[in-house]
């Protein structure tokens, strides 16, 4: 898994502000109301206990801390255990937290200990963005380009398809690509060379990769949101500003609060 750091985390407060502006403008929702819609749940004061987990690459400086902040802009009541681990386990347990949040390299979870539900990051991040994607009140069709069909991408374009969109999707794993066309229908499209005459404009773009720069102009279509939870990002600055594109993205706070959500 390609891990945060403290770079990407700085200011999570303004990030997630400007992200949900952005996703009021795209949805005409904010990511409260989206999560609530499509969860068909809201948060009723759950204290949320966060523990730190050190193990493989250890304490990420502010992930921790971040999360307090997403819980709380969420409208959750969240602390962050003193001790990391099975301590911090045992801690948050001990003093009432009633959905944990913590993290290892591998797998970033939410359980909700009432209820018995867990989620994963991974699902929930793409699903979440997917579900942004696809609610661009300004889409010129249900058409949609979902680029990186791995751990975060592959549910994300399921998502997309179990809605009735037409799934374009490319990933450069080739043995990635043919599962989503085996199992989801996903239609291959490579967007930086496009095979023959085949080359489209999207409305609704969905990226998932670990990689800068993989959204080309030449597949922007003039209202175009891009809707992704991949670090770095799909596309430059300038091109964003160039075509006019609808950004979503932020590094955490989106995915954290679709797995809150999922676990209500
Ligand atoms: P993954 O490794 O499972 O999937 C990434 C996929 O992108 C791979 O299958 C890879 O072959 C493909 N890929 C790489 N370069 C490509 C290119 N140029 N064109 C097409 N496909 C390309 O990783 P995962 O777990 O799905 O994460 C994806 C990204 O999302 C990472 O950057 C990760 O850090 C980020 N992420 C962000 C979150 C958020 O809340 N913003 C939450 C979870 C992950
Ligand atoms: C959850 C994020 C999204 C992208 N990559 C994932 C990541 O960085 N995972 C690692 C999280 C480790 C947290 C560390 C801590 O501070 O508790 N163990
Ligand atoms: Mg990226």
């Amino acid at each position: 898994m390609a891990l945060l750091t403290p770079e990407d985390l700085e200011n999570i407060n303004k990030q997630l502000q400007e992200a949900d502006s952005t996703v009021r403008r795209v949805t005409g929702l904010d990511i409260k109301g989206i999560c609530k819609d499509f969860y068909g749940t809201t948060p009723c004061c759950e204290k949320v206990g966060i523990v730190p987990v050190t193990s493989g690459n250890g304490i990420i400086g502010s992930f921790s801390e971040s999360l307090n902040a997403i819980a709380g802009y969420f409208g959750f009541d969240s602390f962050i255990t003193d001790m990391p681990d099975v301590s911090g386990y045992y801690e948050a347990v001990k003093n009432g937290a009633r959905i944990i949040l913590m993290a290892d390299d591998n797998t970033f979870l939410a359980h909700n200990l009432k209820n018995g539900k867990i989620a994963n990051n991974q699902p929930c991040t793409g699903i979440i963005y997917a579900e942004i994607a696809s609610r661009y009140l300004k889409a010129d069709s249900k058409e949609v380009l979902a680029v990186g069909l791995g751990k975060v991408g592959f549910p994300g374009a399921a998502h997309l398809v179990q809605k009735g969109f037409k799934v374009y999707g490319y990933d450069a794993d080739r043995t990635l690509l043919e599962k989503s066309v085996s199992s989801l229908g996903i239609i291959p499209f490579n967007p930086v060379s496009p095979e023959g005459d085949r080359q489209r404009k999207f409305s609704i773009i969905f990226e998932a990769t670990p990689c800068a720069d993989t959204i080309p102009e030449s597949v922007i279509s003039e209202n175009c949101v891009i809707s992704t939870p991949g670090i770095p990002c799909a596309i430059s600055k300038e091109l964003q500003k160039k075509c006019g594109v609808e950004l979503v993205m932020e590094p955490l706070g989106i995915g954290t609060a679709s797995m809150l959500y999922s676990v209500l």
